[in-house]
């Protein structure tokens, strides 16, 4: 099983059906994707997850028990998810970031990356919405540094795509390859 998650309104449905070519409900707005929906790929299950964070039009506690219901989904199948792609958006993340961490908060994308990393789940982070990105390199190092991603392993975790213009989608395709045949990071470290 590989998973894809990440907040609301980054491009993962849209991430899914590049890949695999399988019809998930795309939207404009953030909550879209309210449950789990599998589509097959390859004999595996892919996994659109719903989103976390904001949602419009949900009152804090839906987001809050959707936030829950994604993390009791994925420990209830941590032994089966071979991989998560944890989806950013590239252009808003290192924004959002800066604010959490200046409210002293961990941000949600570093603290979901820790928990997948923990539960001992390899992981590559999909860095989507490129094509709005102005600086690409610094993007990059900014999430690797957040992310607490060494810079000698970033190039392989951070997979910069855009979903919509389908943008490096084949170097994803070929990291998630690698990674279902190089299984790392189970047991954690
Ligand atoms: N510019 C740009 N827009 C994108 C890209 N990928 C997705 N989008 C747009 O982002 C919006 C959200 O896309 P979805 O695929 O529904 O996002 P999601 O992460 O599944 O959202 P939820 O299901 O709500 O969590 C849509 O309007 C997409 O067209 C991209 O690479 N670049
Ligand atoms: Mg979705």
């Amino acid at each position: 099983m590989i998973i894809f998650a990440g907040r609301s309104n980054v491009g993962k449905s849209t991430l899914i059906f590049r890949l695999t070519g399988k019809k998930v409900k795309r939207g404009k707005r953030p909550g879209v994707t309210r449950k789990p929906v599998e589509v097959n790929w390859r004999n595996r299950k892919v996994v659109d997850l719903p989103g976390f964070g904001f949602m419009s039009g949900l009152p804090r506690e839906v987001q809050e028990r959707i936030k829950d219901e994604i993390v009791a989904f994925i420990e209830e199948n941590a032994e089966e998810i071979e991989l998560a792609v944890l989806v950013v958006d590239g252009k808003s993340a290192p924004e959002i970031i800066e604010r959490w961490e200046k409210r002293g908060e961990i941000p949600i994308d570093v603290e979901f990356y820790s928990f997948l990393r923990e539960l001992g789940i390899p992981t590559i982070v999909a860095v989507n919405k490129v094509d709005k990105v102005r600086n690409l390199e610094r993007t990059l190092n900014f999430l690797a540094e957040k992310f607490g991603i060494p810079l000698e392993e970033a190039r392989d975790v951070l997979v910069p795509v855009s979903a919509k213009f389908g943008q490096n989608i084949e170097e994803l395709k070929r990291r998630i390859e690698k990674a279902l045949r190089e299984p790392q990071g189970r047991g954690g470290c």
